[in-house]
């Protein structure tokens, strides 16, 4: 397990962070399964993990973190841009020269007693046009074996970098040095001392005291979105918190669907949906993140630049999602699950009826008469992509795929109905500027409560958002831009009786079906004043146990809701002061004269 480069800013830069970390060792690493396996002896010796039943899932590892490092910690996420009002009111800003010092205080001799792991990286298939390449120095073993599973790690990276290739550095430590003599705790942490750490003009990232999910693989949301997005920006393409899917119709003809979704609002569902519809086939191209440049056609060609996923384990089953559960029988990790008797990994949700014993994530012994669940609710597997059952074949095609349709939506209990079609892209922009969803385990907040989340990017738009939305309009005014067609979707609204009226899962391949008919301009809309809807018949309902008030209901354009809106909308928008697109104001004024003058013509 080696890897070695001739790049010499690399080699400094290596240089550089080990005389500030301090750490016994460095390890350049190769993502080779040598590497995998002497990782995972190092954690299984230490405490940190334990090796699944061979014989029941070959090859997979289980690891507790412990409760103070369960999630991302967005109250300590900072972008550190030279000017406060570059990183914009959505963001933690820190001031750099001031963060700097900060981080000279906190990496230096952090290391000591740990090896200190090169690990190259490229998000994107290795040499893509669209990809990119980033090196995360790190002293946890943990995040070597995940990054191994969530993105191309190997000497193949460092020989597309060559002598003077750009790379993303990303400094990673758990920031826990050891005394002579002291050994590691199993999960080691600082959870007092969490910094997560972006410089978007000099495109760096920092991360310190957390060992856990986004906070420590700093390819995902560190990298894929708030840098991506920066160097986005700059370059003319997008970097989105979207999942991809390869769409089939029984005709055998395909499109790409691209879908941005709040965290927790069922993006990897979605992306692997098995249709309940006769002759429709869903595959995947990725779960979570999606970059797209214009190719010469003038359309967006887009690449998953992920090979894993990183899952939320709780609720997913053989009948959520069957597909991410054959995906981790083997060479998975997962993270703050229960223990079974037999040596496997077991967790809310994953069966109908729970095991009679369990060792729970926090170690103790669990049955179903315990009062707290056995997994932790933001717990996770990390599973390979090619081993998802429904992978479609252009998954790594380095020009990427071209994407005919993008779906957006939150968590959206009134109001927002079940499918809108975007008027053009402007409208969708603003379709996408207004997106709210539900806070969830993954961040920290208020459970049930709204909160906005444009874009589905709040936590992960690495500069001014008002700019992002700017970045998005012009996307559109680029010459010869064929975009996508914007779809605003809401899986969640609720009857009288406080219901979900959708069933959601499988039944959504009803409104891919309908979106990919749009697509082709063989399906039926009726323009209303909030976007072109459905006619009642488009969409295929056959074979579906729903009442005809909730279809009805499903789809009704809520005038007066829509109305009430329009004020908490301005009141959003004035946060971002004179940065605010002024195409977005128009959408407003557009949409409350559409509302006004369709209530009028009802009277
Ligand atoms: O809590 C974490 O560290 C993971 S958050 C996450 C992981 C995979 C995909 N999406 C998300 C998210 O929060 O959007
Ligand atoms: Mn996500």
């Amino acid at each position: 397990m080696s890897s070695s480069s001739n790049n010499k800013k690399l080699l400094a830069w290596v240089d550089e962070i080990a005389t500030l970390c301090q750490p016994d060792n460095i390890v350049w690493c190769d993502g080779s399964d040598e590497e995998w396996d002497a990782m995972w002896d190092i954690m299984v010796k230490g405490g940190t993990a334990r090796k699944l039943n061979e014989d029941k899932r070959p090859n997979s590892y289980h690891v507790n973190s412990i409760p103070a490092d369960v999630a991302r910690v967005e109250d300590r996420t900072y972008i550190c841009s030279a000017k406060e009002e570059d990183a914009g009111p959505t963001n933690n800003w820190f001031d750099p020269a001031e963060m700097r010092e900060k981080i000279n205080g906190m990496f230096s001799g952090c290391m000591k007693g740990r090896t200190m792991y090169v690990i190259p990286f490229s998000m994107g298939p290795v040499g893509s046009d669209i990809a990119q390449i980033g090196i995360e120095l790190s002293d946890s073993p943990y995040v070597v074996t995940n990054m191994h599973i969530m993105t191309r790690v190997g000497q193949n990276v460092l020989d597309v970098l060559g002598e003077d290739g750009e790379f993303v550095p990303c400094v990673h430590s758990v920031g826990v040095p050891l005394a002579e003599g002291e050994t590691s705790e199993p999960w080691p942490c600082n959870p007092d001392n969490r910094y997560i750490v972006h410089y978007p003009e000099t495109r760096e990232i920092w991360s310190f005291g957390s060992g856990y999910g986004g906070n420590a693989l700093l390819g995902k949301k560190c990298f894929a979105l708030r840098i991506a997005g920066t160097m986005a920006r700059d370059e003319g393409w997008m970097a989105e918190h979207m999942l991809i899917l390869k769409l089939t119709n029984p005709e055998g003809e395909v499109k790409f669907v691209a879908g941005a979704f709040p965290s927790a609002c069922g993006k990897t569902n979605l992306a692997m949906l098995t249709p309940t519809i006769p002759g429709w086939k869903v595959e995947t191209i990725g779960d979570d993140i999606c970059w797209m440049k214009f190719g010469e056609d003038g359309r967006l060609y887009a690449i998953n630049p992920e090979a894993g996923f990183f899952g939320v384990a709780p609720g997913t089953s053989m009948q959520s999602n069957a597909n991410a559960m054959l995906s981790l029988e083997s060479n998975a990790v997962f993270t703050n699950v229960a223990e079974t008797d037999d040596g496997d990994v077991w967790w809310e949700g994953m069966t109908e009826e729970a095991p009679a014993h369990l060792i729970d994530w926090k170690g103790n012994d669990w049955t179903p008469d315990s009062d707290e669940p056995s997994s932790h609710p933001n717990a996770r597997f990390t599973a390979r992509a090619n081993q998802c059952p429904v992978i479609a074949d252009e998954w790594e095609d380095p020009k990427g795929v071209p994407i005919s349709a993008i779906l957006m939506g939150g968590r959206r209990a009134s109001v927002v109905p079940l499918v809108t079609e975007a008027l053009d892209w402007n409208h969708g922009t603003f379709l996408g500027t207004i997106i709210a969803s539900e806070m969830t385990a993954a961040a920290f907040g208020k459970l049930g409560e709204l909160r906005r989340d444009p874009m589905a990017m709040l936590p992960f738009c690495g500069y001014n958002m008002a700019d992002y939305w700017g970045h998005w309009l012009k996307m559109g005014q680029t010459e010869g831009a064929k975009m996508p067609k914007i779809y605003y979707v809401n899986w969640f609204r609720k009857n009288e009786a406080g219901k979900f009226m959708w069933p959601g899962f499988g039944e959504n391949s009803r409104v891919l079906k309908w979106v990919f008919e749009r697509c082709n301009g063989t399906a039926d809309a009726i323009e209303t004043a909030i976007g072109n809807m459905p006619t009642l018949d488009a969409i295929d309902f056959d074979g579906l146990d729903m009442a005809k008030e909730d279809i009805a209901n499903l789809m009704r354009v809520d005038t007066d809701g829509w109305l009430s809106e329009l004020a908490g909308i301005e009141e959003y928008y004035a946060t971002f002061g004179d940065r605010l697109p002024e195409e977005l104001t128009h959408q407003v004024n557009a949409l409350r004269e559409r509302l006004e003058d369709s209530k009028q013509a009802v009277a």
